[in-house]
């Protein structure tokens, strides 16, 4: 490892934040004179031009944090009971492949889950567990956490996973950010955005069912029911077809726009969308009208629309707004989603999949409570799960149907390993927990989905502790097991290094010396103004579902509302959105004081007329259920939203809750069409005044009518 703390103390490193998130920002790292971190900055790298968020900018909180992970744990109480002892990383590693071993005597190889995501984004740090899965027979995993449904239904019209370059909206008049928060999720867009309404006046529309952040900063935000943005998309089309706005040349040269697909939005009219939407007609053919008349327009994709049943359907329709305008002709017009097509890594070697290795069933990591519970049909027909390494992940809060996952968790037959950086709700339920290094501590390659640099980051750092990093604790652990991979002998830097040069580019010192590389696109290729990523080179508004996932069957022959999603019911009339939190990055930095006083306490957001109707005052103690569960919190009266919609935002810890048990008790595992992914923002529950309780006198939350503080 390249640790130059030695003659590091007062001096500034380049890094990159780990973190997943589509900022991947470089970074400043100063070392205190105590040798430890010292201030954090955005670094020069141009998208990131020296902003950060400010959770980062405080990392040494985290990083030299007195609860952080040190030794090896070895559970000494039940279960669950968060007891345990110190023990050396020999005897963890014996512990961990013993158990591992005899598992898969008892079952198969399968019967292993290494369970993990994306706490860290470093490709080497990431791929360490995987490779050993690959080459060790164990269960693979559908990862559906995140983007399982935003790609198909990106895929399903564009055909290529990357867009415009998000610098250029400097040159856009109009920005329009669909189903994302950039101001709680990724900052450094939103200096642009700044820096495009100085430049050009730009105006900014943002799509989302509650007043964000981001919503404050609009000129137009549309505030819609959540799961209805097909129908929103949609009614758009409709008027841009018939107000001649649309761009004819371009649909006949580039998409395969047909007289079927105009006939099917002539029925897809506004007043149709406002009762889905719960818009007014007059709103939706305004924003399609600025939409429609600005040639430069840029649309920003979120995720948060996606989680839903059926969010790649709404992704598709989204989709194809810039393809009826033919915005992606200009500078500044077009759309970004996600780039990560664009770096065109050769990554076999990497994941161990260099050489055969036995085939295994993949299961669903969303379903991580039913296949923990023996469900055949999450199990796939294969055997019981007996065995699981965590690792960059927080199963425990972030996984749907919380409660299951805990359950599960806490069988006495399972082996359950964490490898962590803090005693999450996941490590706390484990067998035995393994400290791992930060990023500053270890050395990776990292890309981006939000912009178009590779970079590479050094350790700058000695390890705390016995903290190790993914990459040399499951090195050794292969090396226990007898599983053998030229990579598992090899530094992490080496392993970045091969992947570079095995993928065409230059070896990590370049990179490391040029500080970054940009793999952005031609501008042609970036505009696909030389065709779509189909074979026929045509952006689809009828798309191939059955190409992209095994549950196509419902989906929608053209762009539309798909009513699959987990509507209100008599039982459960409101539609719960639990949000990104601005201070916490998923379940990460909920263990820093300064980022938990950010947030103040687990609060749902309920707009007055349906607080007076159920008898909720400001500030009062009330219970969210349905039924898979239900969670006690505090209100907090807010008119930016719609009356039957509430929003939590969270990825609080459980115990954080009144109950101790936190929002995603409620959210379900049934996955999205069509090829799976995690519904967190399609989720009906009911909401009460806290029977047991009495509530708290009015005036002791934060009343919001003007929106978020801070
Ligand atoms: N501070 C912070 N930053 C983060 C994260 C975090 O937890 N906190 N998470 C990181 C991760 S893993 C990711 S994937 C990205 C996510 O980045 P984003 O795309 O910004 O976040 P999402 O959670 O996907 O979406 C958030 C927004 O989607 C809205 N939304 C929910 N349902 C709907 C709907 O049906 N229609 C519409 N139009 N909008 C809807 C929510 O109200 C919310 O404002 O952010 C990353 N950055
Ligand atoms: N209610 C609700 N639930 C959600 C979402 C939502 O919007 N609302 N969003 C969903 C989304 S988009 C995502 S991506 C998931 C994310 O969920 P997770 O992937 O579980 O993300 P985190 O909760 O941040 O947990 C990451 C963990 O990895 C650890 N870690 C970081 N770096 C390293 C490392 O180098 N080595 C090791 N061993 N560990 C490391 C961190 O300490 C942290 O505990 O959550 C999903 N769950
Ligand atoms: S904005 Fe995202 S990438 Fe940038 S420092 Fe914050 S968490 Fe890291
Ligand atoms: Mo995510």
């Amino acid at each position: 490892m390249n640790v130059r703390l030695a003659r590091a103390q007062g001096s500034v490193f380049p890094s990159v934040c780990p973190h997943d998130c589509p900022s991947v920002c470089s970074l400043q790292l100063e070392v205190a004179a105590d040798g430890r971190l010292g201030r954090v900055r955005g670094g020069e790298q141009p998208y990131t031009d020296g902003v950060i968020c400010a959770k980062v900018a405080r990392y040494a909180e985290r990083a030299n944090h007195p609860e952080r992970l040190m030794h090896p744990l070895r559970r000494s109480g039940p279960k669950g009971s968060g007891k345990f002892e110190i023990i050396g990383w020999d005897q963890a590693l014996d512990l961990v492949a013993g158990n591992l071993n005899r598992a898969i005597e008892k079952h198969e190889p399968e019967t292993v889950w290494p369970y993990h995501y994306a706490g860290t984004m470093g490709l080497v740090q990431r791929a360490a567990l995987r490779r050993l899965g690959h080459l060790a027979g164990w269960s693979r995993q559908h990862e559906t956490f995140c983007v399982a449904l935003s790609d198909a239904g990106w895929q399903a019209g564009v055909g290529a996973k990357h867009g415009v370059d998000a610098r250029e909206v400097v040159d856009s008049e109009l920005i329009v950010v669909w189903g994302g928060n950039p101001v709680h999720t990724q900052i450094n867009f939103m200096h642009w955005v700044q820096k495009a309404r100085r430049q050009t006046g730009a105006k900014l529309v943002v799509v989302d069912p509650y007043r964000t952040a981001t919503a404050e900063k609009a000129d137009v935000h549309l505030m819609l029911r959540p799961g209805t943005d097909g129908a929103l998309a949609c009614a758009v089309m409709h008027v841009l077809l018939r107000d001649g706005l649309a761009d004819r040349d371009y649909l006949a040269r580039l998409t395969d726009f047909s007289p079927v697909v105009e006939r099917h939005l002539e029925s897809r009219t506004p007043e149709w969308a406002a009762g889905i939407t719960g818009l007014s007609a007059e709103q939706i053919v305004a924003f399609a009208r600025l939409y429609g008349a600005t040639r430069r327009s840029f649309m920003r994709i979120g995720y948060g629309f996606t989680r839903q049943r059926n969010g790649a359907a709404a992704m598709h329709a989204v989709s194809c707004l810039p393809a009826v305008t033919g915005a992606w002709q200009e500078k500044g017009g077009g759309a970004l989603y996600g780039h990560s097509a664009i770096y065109g890594l050769e990554r076999r070697f990497l994941n161990g999949l260099d050489r055969p290795v036995p085939a295994a069933r993949q299961l669903d990591m969303s379903a991580l409570g039913a296949v923990l519970a023996g469900d055949p049909g999450a199990l796939r027909g294969g055997p019981p799960v007996t065995a699981m390494l965590v690792q960059n992940t927080n199963p425990a809060v972030v996984a749907p149907e919380s409660l299951a996952v805990r359950q599960g968790l806490l069988r006495d037959d399972l082996f359950l390993c964490v490898h962590e950086q803090f005693m999450t709700d996941t490590a706390r339920l484990a067998d035995v927990v393994l400290p791992a290094t930060m990023f500053t501590e270890h050395d990776d390659l990292y890309l981006a989905s939000g912009h178009t640099f590779l970079q590479v980051a050094e350790a700058i750092l000695e390890p705390p502790g016995e903290c190790r990093s993914n990459h040399d604790f499951i090195g050794q652990l292969a090396g226990r097991l007898g599983v053998d991979h030229p990579a598992f002998g090899m530094s992490a830097m080496a392993v970045v290094d091969q992947v570079l040069t095995a993928s065409g580019k230059p070896g990590a010192d370049d990179v490391l010396r040029q500080g970054w590389m940009d793999c952005s696109l031609p501008f042609e290729k970036a505009h696909f103004l030389d065709g779509f990523g189909h074979p026929d080179g045509r952006f689809r508004f009828s798309p191939d579902w059955a190409a992209i996932g095994p549950d196509h069957a419902v989906m929608p022959a053209m762009p539309d509302q798909l009513d699959v999603i987990e509507n209100g019911s008599l039982e459960t009339p409101f539609r719960l959105v639990p949000a990104p939190a601005r201070h916490f990055l998923n379940t990460t930095f909920s263990e820093t004081e300064k980022s938990r006083a950010g947030e103040g306490r687990p609060t749902v957001l309920v707009h007055p007329d349906s607080a007076k109707a159920i008898g909720i005052a400001d500030g009062s103690l009330v219970r969210l259920g349905n039924r898979r569960g239900s969670v006690r919190l505090h209100a907090c009266l807010f008119d930016g939203v719609q009356p039957t919609t509430l929003v939590v935002e969270s990825q609080w810890p459980g115990g954080s809750f009144v109950d101790g048990i936190g929002i995603n008790a409620l959210v379900g595992a049934a996955p999205g069409f069509p090829n799976g992914g995690a519904a967190y923002h399609d989720t009906a529950v009911w909401l009460a005044p806290d029977a047991s309780m009495g509530g708290q006198p009015p005036g002791e939350g934060l009343a919001r009518q003007g929106g978020r503080a801070g």
